[in-house]
């Protein structure tokens, strides 16, 4: 078994886990009306995409999702958080040590004593969901149970959503599949993205995400039989209809839209198996991004 077929399946656990800390109120995280970025890079930028939209639309203050290598750092902001495995990601020391000490700063992070701390007043440290493989599945999860807890959302029910996730039926020959789209809207757009991330890192397959509503102006004339198009969350109206019309399968989300990410984790280490690729090692890639 891969690493990351074991992280995928250690997610219930971790996200328990992440709830019972979340309960001892760690230190750093947003207060209420402060003006905040989360900065990140790839998975990590997905889940402060989803975390961004939660936190504003829960009416708790401006939230802005940057890809660390993108972040304005001239733009004023109470507080920056930076959400990395490794801690060690060129792109959020750089963005970091311009913005510590002019406004507060976190650093989520599966690693302890990681050089992102030097640049933060607070860490929180998520060891316990660090990962041996490459593609992250559980860190990002377990950071977002975390998150979605500190916003006051009821999360008790999530390990058990998990849980199911990670039994119930995958899409029927997803080998099949020429290409896949996941499509989100509001907090699900970054999980979306996460999910189509998953597939392109594991399985080198075609995989792309949209706004749902946006999926209309252009990427739908991609669809055919050969299409899988997931939806995280609920479809907006005729969305359903017109992806049916295309001929390609639609995926409904059937859990909480966070344990469909696992679904989509398992469906993408399920076809890297199938390619006779190891999910742990992608092409092209390392556990952390290191510029000299
Ligand atoms: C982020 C990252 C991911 C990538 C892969 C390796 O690193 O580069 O974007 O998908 O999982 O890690 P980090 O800053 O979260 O450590």
């Amino acid at each position: 078994m891969s690493h990351a077929a074991e992280e995928t399946a250690s997610q219930p656990d971790c996200w328990r886990h992440a709830i019972d800390l979340a309960a001892s109120r760690p230190g750093g995280l947003p207060e209420p009306g402060e003006r905040v970025a989360v900065i990140g890079c790839g998975t990590s930028l997905f889940m402060a995409q989803a975390y961004a939209v939660l936190r504003e639309r829960a009416g708790l203050g401006e939230t802005d999702a940057w890809a660390a290598s993108e972040f304005p750092t001239s733009r004023r902001y109470d507080r920056v958080v930076a959400i990395s495995r490794s801690g060690t990601t060129t792109e959020i020391l750089r963005a970091m040590s311009v913005v510590h000490g002019h406004a507060a700063t976190l650093t989520i992070t599966a690693v302890p004593g990681s050089p992102a701390a030097d640049h933060s007043d607070d860490v929180i440290v998520l060891d316990f969901a660090d990962e041996r493989s490459v593609v992250q599945t559980r860190f990002p999860t377990t950071l977002l149970t975390l998150l979605r807890a500190h916003l006051g959302q009821d999360v008790s029910g999530l390990p058990e959503q998990a849980e199911r996730a990670l039994h119930m039926p995958l899409p029927a020959d997803a080998n099949g599949f020429r290409q896949v789209t996941f499509l989100g809207a509001g907090w699900t757009v970054g999980l979306a993205n996460e999910a189509a991330l998953k597939v392109r890192e594991a399985a080198q397959a075609w995989a792309e995400s949209y706004p749902a509503m946006e999926y209309r102006h252009g990427p739908i004339a991609i669809a055919d039989v050969a299409s899988l198009v997931w939806m995280f969350g609920d479809a907006p109206d005729g969305l359903i209809d017109e992806v049916r019309a295309t001929g390609a399968e639609l995926q409904l989300t059937l859990l909480d839209p966070q344990a469909e990410l696992v679904r989509a984790q398992r469906m993408a280490i399920e076809l890297a198996a199938r390619r006779n690729l190891n999910p742990d090692a992608p092409r092209s890639l390392t556990r952390s991004v290191i510029l000299t």
